[in-house]
Parts: structure tokens; C-alpha cells; sequence
């Protein structure tokens, strides 16, 4: 068989913290440790770009403020710093991840540099489910999905409501997301616990997101509220975002804050769910639930919204239990019941550990990452 030769990517991705910036340093790491050639065109280091590896490249964006402008307009110079890596390092193909700007200023760029270059475009969640409902945005969204070569989108549930909502005339396929086993795996951690003011006969709850209104934190403090009437517990609430400042208030006017510990941004995310006992994810909107994989990985069942994608990753009574959106009665009752219930407790311990060896393995990912990038590749 012919060695196929190795790739020049240019990889376009929010930095931040947040499940898509993960997935596309992650999968950018694992493209590299196969020899592929990455180029992260982006405003800052992606968070997880862990250590400087030769196949890695970083290609910032920077812009100046300028009086006249309300809102410097990064978009453009984003589509401006494309064009140049497309030219300068005679790159192959982009991948976008997140649709919303990214996907436009990758086809600006395509047509400035006037390149035949193949775009990739990953949709991860809300910049369909949330920004493609705002008129403002849809039809540049679409526009953006349309002059993509091909999309993909992390859950059949994220590509129907694609479809649904903007007919694209590109075809999606579903790749779902992973995580990286070498780092997400069950340990022991009791100093992690001491140091948490945690005992050993405390059960752990752990919810992780971005503190947006979509998560709907407060239905997990209200669980919690009914869940600690019958079990000696502590909740964990590990990340940063707009409605943090207000949760912590809240929690303080109920009295819970010696049982509630919020963490904030955390990079033990690994030990931390070791030492948990549920994950706790009741999001209005989900198109896959990264963390859940997470959870997983390192041995703990969720309980989780029947929203989205979520469904798509946990299977009631099987790895976890899917409750309906804001039925905090049922949430207790299911936590309870993985409290109490030691053989099914070990049950769905394992079977999360499966579901992402079986389902979810990067391999399994990452090889269908990369025969999209040939196909596409090979299309210049
Ligand atoms: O839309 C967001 O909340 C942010 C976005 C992100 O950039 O992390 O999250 C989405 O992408 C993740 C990675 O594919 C998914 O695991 C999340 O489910 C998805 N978030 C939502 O759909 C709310």
C-alpha cells in the first residue's frame, strides 16, 4: 500500500475554555503525533496547547483598536492572517472548528488568497442552536455552511436541527467527540479530598461547564438541595462564566456554601472526577456534553437532560440516567438511587468505562478526522 503523504492543516478554533477549543487542540495534537503539519490560526494560544511539539504551529491574530471602531473587527483580520499562513505555508486544507465567525472568514480567506484550498467546517453546538435562530446571524451562518467543502457536526441530534433549521446545500456527517485516554482515567486521589476538606464517607457530586445560562446551574443546586436531605454530600462546581458570580450569591442566601465548593477553573479536571461519585449535567440545550466523556473515562455515571445529543452519549440505566429538562424530582431520585444501590453503582461504572473505549476511543475519532482531511485534500 502507498505511504500517504502527510498534511499542512490550517486549524481555526476559539482558545478559550470550552469544549470545541478542547476538541480542536486535542485533535490537533493527535494529527501531529501522526505527522501531520498544524497551523492554529487563532487570538491566542488554544488553553490545552500543552507542550511545544515540532509538527505545531501557532499563527496569532492580533488586531489594534482604532477610534472609529465600536467593535474591532477580528472576523476580518482573522480572514486576513488565513490568507497569509494558506500562501505562506502552502497549507492543504482548513478546519474550522465552531461556525460562528470562523467559517466565514475561512471562506473570506480562501477568496483573497485565491486558493483552491479545501474547507472543513465542525459545528459543536450553539453556533447553530442558539445563533442560528438570531436573524442577525443566520444567513451568514448558512452562507458560511454552504461554501464549506464539508461539514460535520458532533451528534446526529446537532446535524438534524442543521438541517432542519437551515437546509444546507453541503452534506454533514456526524463525528462525534473524544477525549484523550492517556490523560482521562479512574485514580486515587485522598490528599486531592483532604485538600477539598472532603471526608471519606462524603459522596461527591461534580458538575463542570462554562457557567452559561444554558448549563442551568440552578436546577443542579436545587437537586442537591433535595438529594442532601438523605445523603452526606458535597457538590462541586469546577469552572468560570457569566453566571458564577450570581450562583455564588445564591448559594450563600440558601445556606449551602460549607456543601457547595465552587473551584473555578480547574486543570486537575482528571483527579477531580476520580474523586467524584455523579456527574451532573442538566443543560437546556447539549449537542453532545463533553464532559460526560470525561466523567467516563475516569469511571463515573451521569445524570443527565434527555436533550440534544446527550442521548446520543448516555444510555438510561446503562452508563447513567436521562431525566426531562428541569425535573429535579427525578434527578434526586436517580442520584439516590446510585447512592444507594452499590451493585448498580459498579455496574454503570463500568459500563461509562466502556462506553468510551467502544464508542468514543480517540483512535476511532481521529481516523475518521483524518480521512476527511485526504478527501479534502485531495479535492485542491
Ligand atoms: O456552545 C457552547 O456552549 C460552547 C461549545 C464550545 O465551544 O465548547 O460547546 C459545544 O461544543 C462542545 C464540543 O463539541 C460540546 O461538547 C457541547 O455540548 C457544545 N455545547 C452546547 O451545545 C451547549
Amino acid at each position: 500500500m502507498a505511504v500517504q503523504r502527510k498534511l499542512k492543516v490550517g486549524v481555526i478554533c476559539y482558545p478559550s475554555l470550552g469544549g470545541s477549543g478542547v476538541v480542536a487542540t486535542e485533535l490537533g495534537m493527535k494529527m501531529a503525533d501522526q505527522g501531520h503539519e498544524m497551523h492554529y490560526i487563532t487570538s491566542s494560544k488554544p488553553f490545552r496547547f500543552l507542550d511545544a511539539h515540532p509538527n505545531i504551529q501557532f499563527h496569532e491574530v492580533t488586531i489594534e483598536g482604532y477610534a472609529v471602531f465600536k467593535y474591532p473587527p477580528y472576523d476580518i483580520a482573522l480572514a486576513n492572517r488565513i490568507a497569509q499562513v494558506i500562501q505562506s505555508e502552502k497549507l492543504d486544507l482548513l478546519h474550522v472548528h465552531y461556525a460562528v465567525p470562523h467559517a466565514i472568514s475561512a471562506v473570506l480567506a480562501k477568496d483573497m488568497a485565491e486558493s483552491t484550498i479545501g474547507i472543513i467546517t465542525t459545528l459543536h453546538g450553539t453556533d447553530v442552536t442558539i445563533l442560528g435562530y438570531d436573524p442577525a446571524l443566520k444567513n451568514t451562518l448558512s452562507y458560511g455552511i454552504n461554501k464549506s467543502d464539508r461539514v460535520t457536526a458532533v451528534s446526529d441530534s446537532l446535524k438534524n436541527e442543521t438541517i432542519e433549521l437551515l437546509q444546507p446545500t453541503t452534506n454533514i456527517q456526524t463525528i462525534y467527540n473524544f477525549i484523550d485516554e492517556e490523560k482521562y482515567y479512574p485514580r486515587n486521589d485522598q490528599e486531592l479530598r483532604n485538600e477539598l476538606g472532603i471526608s471519606s464517607d462524603e459522596r461527591i457530586l461534580i458538575h463542570i461547564s462554562n457557567f452559561r445560562k444554558v448549563k442551568c446551574i440552578p436546577d443542579i443546586i436545587e437537586s442537591f438541595q433535595l438529594i442532601r436531605q438523605q445523603h452526606d454530600v458535597k457538590l462541586l462546581l469546577v469552572g468560570e462564566g457569566p453566571e458564577k458570580f450570581d450562583l455564588e450569591q445564591y448559594v450563600e442566601t440558601i445556606g449551602l456554601q460549607d456543601d457547595v465548593l465552587f473551584l473555578g477553573k480547574r486543570d486537575d479536571l482528571p483527579e477531580l472526577l476520580s474523586i467524584s461519585d455523579v456527574m451532573l449535567l442538566l443543560s437546556e440545550k447539549e449537542a453532545f456534553g463533553l464532559v460526560l466523556l470525561e466523567a467516563f473515562a475516569c469511571g463515573i455515571p451521569a445524570v443527565a437532560t434527555a436533550i440534544g445529543g446527550i442521548p446520543e452519549v448516555v444510555e438510561d440505566g446503562y452508563n447513567g440516567f436521562l431525566v426531562q429538562f428541569g425535573d429535579i424530582q427525578a434527578v434526586a431520585e436517580r442520584v439516590s438511587r446510585l447512592l444507594t444501590d452499590d451493585t448498580l453503582y459498579q455496574q454503570m461504572k463500568n459500563n461509562a468505562i466502556r462506553t468510551v473505549r467502544d464508542q468514543f476511543s480517540s483512535e476511532q475519532i481521529v481516523s475518521q478526522y483524518e480521512a476527511l482531511y485526504y478527501e479534502v485534500a485531495e479535492m485542491k
